[in-house]
Order: C-alpha cells, then structure tokens, then sequence
C-alpha cells in the first residue's frame, strides 16, 4: 500500500511523479493532500538520484481549489492559530525544479498550486482561474501575488475580482504558462520536459532555478550582481569543465552531479 493517501507517487528514472488522486473531490487540496505533497515533494527534493519533479492531477482536474466543505465552518481563530496554507510555503522552498502538468480544472487553490510551481506545461483542456470572490473569500495560497506577478495587473485584478475562467491558450497568451500542448500528450510532454532539466548538472539547475525566483524578490541591480557571483562560482564545478570540454570536442556531456 502507498505510504499516501491523497496522491500517487511514482520515481520513474531522475524524475519524481506526483499526482494528486482525490478524483471525487476534483482533488481539492484538504490538509492531507497538503501534507501528502509537501512530504513527497521534499522527500524528492532530498533524494540525489532525482533530478526534477512533476506535479499533475486528473484529466478532469488538476485541482479544483481548496477544500471547500474542509474550511467551510472554520473559525477566524482556526484559520490564524492553524495557520492554514501554511504548509505550501515548504513546497515553493524545493530546490529540485518542479513542473506543473495541468489538465482540466486548476481553479483556486489548484490555480495558486500549478503557480507556485516552476512552470506550467498546459493541456489545452486546462482552465485557470480564482474564483474565491463568489465563496466570500480572497485567494490564500499566494495567487494574488504569484497570478499579478504572471499575468500583470490588469488580468489578475479581473480574474480576481470577477472569479473569470481562462482557458490554456488565454494563459499562454498572458504569460502564466510554458505551453500548451493536446491533452494526450500532456504527461509524456511533462515527462520528457522532465528528463531534460534531470540531465543537466543539478546543482546548476537549482542555480537557475534560484536566480529566477530571485528576479521576484529584488531589484534588478541586486539580481544582476547576484547572477554575476553565481556565474563565477560555477567555474568551481567540474560540471562547467564537462560542458565546456564536451562542446568543442563535440560530444554529449557526462555530468557529474546528476
Ligand atoms: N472543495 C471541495 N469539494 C469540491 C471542490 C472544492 N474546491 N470542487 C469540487 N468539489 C467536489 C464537489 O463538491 C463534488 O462533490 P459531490 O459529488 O460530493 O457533491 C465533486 O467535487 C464534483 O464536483 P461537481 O459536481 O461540482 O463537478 P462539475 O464538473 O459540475 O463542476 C467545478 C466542476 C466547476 C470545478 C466545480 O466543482 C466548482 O466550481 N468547484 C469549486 C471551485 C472553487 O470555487 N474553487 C476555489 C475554492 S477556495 C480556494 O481554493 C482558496 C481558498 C483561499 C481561502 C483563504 C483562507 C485563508
């Protein structure tokens, strides 16, 4: 039996497999699912024979928000002392990059979880949307910040103040996602995406990794000079020796940390 309840894992070579499987609740993210992920995603991120992680829900849904009926009674001291959410912060802080598969419904909480990914490859089946407004409430797991910081002001403050559904190509438009591709292909695409980033050298990849959510953070004269330490100091890899000396010998490299 699977040590989780909540979703399926699967290691397939350097890449990590998550998929959310409440499939009758759309996989609403209730407090196991969050704690099933988290603990997925971090036992990847510790594991050196992973190089990069997937996370995807059902063709139907990625994850059609929060658990409604799970918050519905909760109480103003529930949610602060519970610090509810609070959990998905240990998943933006993975080091391993993680892509968000995403078919279906991704609305809510589902929209604000494929956010906090790295990138979204999109079927383009995929709906995106914020539609807390209509329950009452704001978005709770970073989409007012993480959707403006994608899609700009004006889109955000529509989807959020109006509840409105995108559809993929809408969102590739707006610059929330990677790409769109048919649903069919959405795992395999995500899959071979995957093996992509897993053979490169993983430390270099969690370099990017880290200088573009950096572009988040801080100004650009901060980013810049952050990204010139960090181009330096990987000429302290055998990895850049590898990769330099593969390309003018015109071979494939064979990195070493991976
Ligand atoms: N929570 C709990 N159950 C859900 C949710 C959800 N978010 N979404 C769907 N379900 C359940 C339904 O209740 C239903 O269960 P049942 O059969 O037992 O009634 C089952 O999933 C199937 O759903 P539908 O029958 O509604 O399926 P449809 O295909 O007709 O509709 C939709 C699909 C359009 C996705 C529809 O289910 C829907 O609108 N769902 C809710 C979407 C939504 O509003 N999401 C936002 C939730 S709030 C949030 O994510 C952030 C909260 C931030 C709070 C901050 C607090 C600190």
């Amino acid at each position: 039996m699977s040590e989780y309840e909540n979703i399926l894992l699967e290691r397939s070579g350097r890449v990590g497999i998550i998929t959310l499987n409440r499939p009758k609740a759309l996989n609403a993210l209730n407090f196991g699912l969050m704690q099933d992920v988290v603990a997925a995603a971090t036992n990847l991120d510790e594991d050196p024979e992973i190089g990069a992680i997937i996370i995807t829900g059902s063709e139907r849904a990625f994850a059609a928000g929060a658990d409604i009926k799970e918050m519905s009674e909760k109480t103003y001291v529930d949610m602060y002392l519970g610090n509810w959410f609070r959990g998905w912060d240990t998943l933006a802080a993975v080091r391993t990059p993680v892509i968000a598969a995403v078919a279906g419904h991704a609305l809510g909480g589902g929209c604000e979880l494929a956010l906090l990914c790295d990138f979204i490859i999109a079927a383009d089946t995929a709906k995106f949307g914020q539609p807390e407004i209509k329950l009452g409430v704001i978005p709770g797991i970073g989409g007012s910040q993480r959707l403006t910081r994608a899609v700009g002001k004006a889109k955000a403050m529509e989807m959020i103040l109006t509840g409105r559904t995108i559809g993929a190509e809408e969102a590739e438009r707006a610059g929330m996602v990677a790409r769109v591709v048919p649903a069919a292909e959405l795992l395999d695409d995500a899959r071979s995406t995957a093996e992509t980033i897993a053979s490169m050298s993983a430390p270099v990849a969690m370099l990017g990794k880290e200088l573009v959510n950096a572009a988040f953070e801080t100004t650009l004269d901060s980013g810049i000079r952050l990204e010139r330490r960090v181009f330096h100091s990987v000429f302290a890899l055998e990895d850049q020796k590898e990769g330099m000396a593969a390309f003018i010998e015109k071979r494939k490299p064979e990195f070493k940390h991976r």
